[in-house]
């Protein structure tokens, strides 16, 4: 049997458990609008060389996650450059696109009007066009389409 004292207690503990939680939850959603840092990389190279570039130099391709990632993505990049530039997205297993960084994923996305495309069955990898939007390519491509997005964090 609990005594009231007891009771109490537990009440106290619980009250402090519940806004520890707060706490952390609270801290997590700020660590997440903080934690991809972008750096935009001016070589021309294939989707899978870029990727190993971003691996050793940085964490990984880009992985973007929501609207203000995408802003600071675009920020990274800068308004000179019009081109593409490969982003961490890529067709896996089953044909599904995947983060490069193994990420699951949040959902978000921001295909340009009528892409992804695939065009001529053969597009699968991820490209970030100068005004925001994703397209779809050949990952064999580079020429002035093969400079690419790293990131550094979580
Ligand atoms: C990392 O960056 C250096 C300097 O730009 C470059 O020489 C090297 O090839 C990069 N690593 C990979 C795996 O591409
Ligand atoms: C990348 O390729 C494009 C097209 O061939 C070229 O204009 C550009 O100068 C190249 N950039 C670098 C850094 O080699
Ligand atoms: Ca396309």
């Amino acid at each position: 049997m609990f005594s009231a004292a007891c009771w109490i207690s537990m009440m106290g503990c619980n009250v402090f458990l519940m806004l520890k939680l707060l706490l952390i939850s609270e801290f997590h959603s700020h660590c997440s609008c903080l934690s991809h840092q972008y750096h935009f990389v001016n070589i021309n190279l294939t989707w899978t060389d870029a990727q190993a570039y971003c691996r050793e130099n940085y964490t990984d391709l880009a992985t973007i996650d929501n609207m203000e990632e995408m802003k600071r993505l675009t920020e990274s990049v800068g308004s000179d450059y019009t081109g593409e530039a490969w982003i961490g997205l890529k067709k896996g297993t089953s044909w599904r696109w995947q983060w490069s960084s193994g990420e699951g994923g949040t959902g978000y996305t921001n295909w340009d009007k009528g892409e992804p495309n695939n065009q001529y069955n053969n597009e699968h990898c991820t490209t970030f066009r100068g005004y925001g939007a994703w397209n779809d390519l050949p990952c064999s491509y580079q020429s002035n389409m093969g400079y690419f997005i790293c990131y550094t964090g979580e």
